[in-house]
């Protein structure tokens, strides 16, 4: 298989400077139903992306919403308006002990090859090291649902996966977790930046509150309604960004453009000042970071998850074949560009 990984980047780096033939290539590796129907459907959509149900304008008027639950009825309105639900204390607290019991072990006992990410090793991860997990690192460990049956029975929780399947219609394929011990410190951005699918907005996270979050600890920050907002188009075509072919300052025009729209719509940020359980829910498209860390001495113990819906497909399937395969928790799925 290295052969064919080695092929594969090649061929990526080789195509990364023509970002015409990068988007013909992504358009055709990428194709999928929701892609195809795309431009036939852009009308309804704030997006050329096209979306989910709920993003459409009629989205009332779709069967999906016939079908709901009158008591999901009012959180995908607030979802629809605003780019996020909160639902607090979904998780219980002694799923959230658990975990936090099995994060507390990892010093003296972690699974062989864990993984972290970090501000200082963006794009890659490292093995986890306990004395490198520091606030000013941004440190979090990945996919830590691959390793941990805690994880994952948080990510399953039926709040939850019920909610991301309504929001869907169709069942969750989770993937790309991050645990956090401190704020993240991480800049403004739209997971679409970063995270890619193959259809873009196809995706909605989750941000778990395993403590309360106190006051200076960096609580998350988000704009409402950003998720509205149209298209950045990286390099003039792509809704992800890929500093290989976009170049180091590729984010730039996208931070201009999130400064014009935040002042042409007098949008304010809003703070998810959470308690132990509760759970934030975020589209694709919502503009959302860390706050600035005050206070260092403060842990912000967190776990966030990315879930796309099980047709979609996280776009690393297409680069890292290695890491195409699904996983079955009971009803649930997960997949990981990490593990193996
Ligand atoms: O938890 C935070 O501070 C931000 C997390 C975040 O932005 C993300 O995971 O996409």
């Amino acid at each position: 298989m290295g052969w064919l990984k080695d092929q594969i980047y090649k061929t990526k780096r080789a195509v990364q400077g023509q970002p015409a033939l990068y988007k013909a290539l992504y358009d055709t590796l990428t194709v999928n139903r929701e892609t195809v129907a795309g431009p036939f459907r852009r009308g309804p959509y704030p997006s050329a992306f096209g979306g989910m149900w709920t993003d459409r304008r009629d989205y009332q008027a779709t069967v999906q919403y016939a079908c709901l639950d009158d008591a999901l009825k009012p959180l995908i309105e607030e979802w629809h308006e605003k780019g996020f639900v909160i639902a607090k204390g979904a998780v219980p607290e002694a799923d959230i002990d658990a975990l936090l019991a099995r994060f507390d072990r990892l010093p003296e006992d972690h699974p062989k090859g864990l993984k972290v990410a970090a501000h200082d090793v963006e794009g890659h991860s490292e093995l986890y090291d306990p004395a490198r997990i520091t606030p000013e690192r941004g440190a979090r460990i990945v996919d830590a649902f691959y390793h941990m049956e805690e994880a994952r029975r948080i990510l399953f929780n039926e709040t939850l996966t019920s909610f991301i399947k309504a929001v869907f219609d169709a069942p969750p394929l989770l993937t790309q977790s991050l645990s956090f011990e401190y704020g993240s410190g991480q800049p403004m951005h739209q997971d679409t930046n970063f995270v890619v699918m193959t259809s873009p907005l196809h995706m909605a996270a989750v941000w778990v509150a395993l403590e309360d979050v106190r006051e200076g600890a960096g609580a998350l920050a988000y704009l409402p309604g950003s998720h509205r907002w149209g298209d950045y188009r990286f390099s003039g075509r792509f809704k992800h960004f890929d500093e290989d072919r976009d170049g180091p300052d590729g984010l730039d025009g996208w931070y201009a453009w999130v400064k014009r729209e935040t002042e042409a719509r007098a949008v304010k940020p809003a703070y998810f000042h959470a308690k132990k359980g509760d759970v934030l829910f975020w589209h694709a498209g919502l503009v959302h970071g860390g706050s600035d860390i005050e206070d260092k001495s403060l842990t912000r113990r967190s776990l966030v998850a990315h879930y796309c819906p099980a047709h979609i497909r996280p776009l690393y399937h297409f680069y890292k074949p290695g890491q195409r395969r699904i996983y079955r928790n009971g009803d649930h799925l997960y997949t990981t560009a990490y593990y193996r």
